[in-house]
């Protein structure tokens, strides 16, 4: 029964990764998979995150299931992370949530929740998006419409495209936005821009899924989620899918959670019932480990600062090679990067042919995917020069 079913290609951003592992090259860049790499290319443990592992190893009594909504204090602490501990939704109660394997199993839970009160509903998403939107929301038999959303040219949002695109969706319609620090491009919208959105979905009724996976990482905890906040002010209804993989540093525990905004606190309940049941279809209880860590720290004013210090180094170490990719690129080739310089968070596309990306790969052992979106994070002092040359040297053929 079982042989009928043939190999499949890897994920083509795993595959790239794995790959350069396999490359002997000593010169070999990894620019693929978004995880966080320090100047030494190591994605590290954080420190309150370490400090909190020490205490729950030494306090832990069972391991027995989590409750099916997952950990109390990682869900109280990550809806004031993301909603901010004002937020008026907050105080009404008209906000729930559940603990989810990773950002993915979030928006698993978010796509469900929306196939079951819309069966097969339409979901915009941006052209591009992160690939693996694509079967994590369509499996569960949601349908996908594209909205303009990065313009090559300009290395920036099309937003008068987006604004036309969105034009045509309506009462029953799902738009899905990147938090910030978009996935593949880094081109966000400003805050008058979300502003648009949010008028634009009380006009015209559409409901916004907003995936954040990279919050802490852009501008900083708070700057990168106005945008999301302000559509939880002004709309009834927001579905969020936020994750810890890169703020906490916690990608193989599988540390995220959906979050509900609705109309009423009955709403968000029984949102929360309806989210239970859907994982219950899935994978039943979440995984403990990761949600535990992230509650103590969120819990904790030492940990939590401590934690927020380190991530805010993240980002400005993240922005500064921005900068410093920006002048090494310009030395060495006759183009404007400085969009580089303007986009946020861990990717960017370098605006580099395919053809350009593979022989950056063949000839020079530098990964990135074909798209020339890169991993801002993999540059570090030891290999900016060489990357740039690289480049430099693809481009004049
Ligand atoms: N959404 C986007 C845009 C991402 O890039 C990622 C992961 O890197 C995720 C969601 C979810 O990640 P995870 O499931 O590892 O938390
Ligand atoms: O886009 C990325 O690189 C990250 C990590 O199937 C990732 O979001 C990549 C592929 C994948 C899951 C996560």
């Amino acid at each position: 029964m079982l042989d009928v079913l043939p190999q499949m290609p890897e994920d083509s951003i795993l595959g790239l990764s794995s790959a350069c592992r396999s490359d002997p090259s000593p010169n070999k860049i990894d620019l693929t998979v978004g995880i966080y790499m320090n100047e030494e290319g190591v994605c590290p443990v954080f420190d309150a995150v370490r400090l909190a592992q020490q205490s729950l190893v030494a306090e832990e009594t069972t391991k027995a299931y989590m409750a099916p909504a997952g950990d109390a204090a990682f869900n109280q602490g990550l809806q004031r992370l993301v909603l901010g501990s004002g937020s008026a939704a907050l105080a009404d109660a008209r906000v729930s949530s559940i603990q989810t394997p990773g950002g993915c199993g979030a928006l698993r839970i978010g796509a469900e929740i929306i196939n079951a009160a819309a069966p097969g509903a339409r979901v915009w998403v941006s052209d591009p998006t992160w690939p693996v939107h694509i079967p994590l929301l369509g499996s569960v038999g949601l349908r996908f419409e594209t909205y303009r959303y990065y313009e090559p040219v300009s290395h920036g949002v099309n937003f008068d495209g987006m604004v036309e695109d969105l034009g045509r969706a309506g009462r029953g319609d799902v738009v899905l936005l990147h938090g910030c620090c978009h996935n593949p491009c880094g081109a966000d919208l400003t805050l008058e821009q979300w502003s648009v959105i949010a008028d634009m979905a009380e006009r015209q009724g559409f409901m916004p899924f907003v995936d954040i996976a990279y919050q802490g990482l852009g501008d900083g905890l708070e700057q990168d989620v106005a945008g999301l906040r302000l559509l939880v002010e002004r709309l009834p209804e927001v579905i969020i899918a936020a994750s810890c993989s890169k703020n906490m540093g916690l990608y193989r525990e599988r540390t995220g959670a959906a979050l509900f905004v609705s109309s009423s606190a009955e709403n968000a309940r029984a949102l929360l019932s309806q989210a239970q049941v859907a994982a219950r279809r899935i994978y039943s209880m979440p995984p403990a480990h990761g949600a535990l860590l992230a509650g103590r720290v969120l819990a904790d004013a030492e940990l939590k600062t401590n934690w927020e210090d380190e991530l805010q180094a993240m980002c400005w170490r993240i922005n500064g090679l921005r900068t410093s990719l920006v002048s090494k690129l310009e030395q060495n080739t006759d183009r404007d990067f400085g969009f580089i310089e303007r986009e946020k968070g861990m990717f960017s596309f370098l605006g580099l042919t395919r053809a350009e990306a593979i022989a950056l790969r063949e000839k020079h052992s530098i990964y990135m995917l074909e798209s020339s979106r890169i991993n801002v994070a993999g540059v570090n002092g030891a290999n900016i020069d060489y990357l740039a040359e690289a480049v430099g040297a693809v481009l004049r053929g």
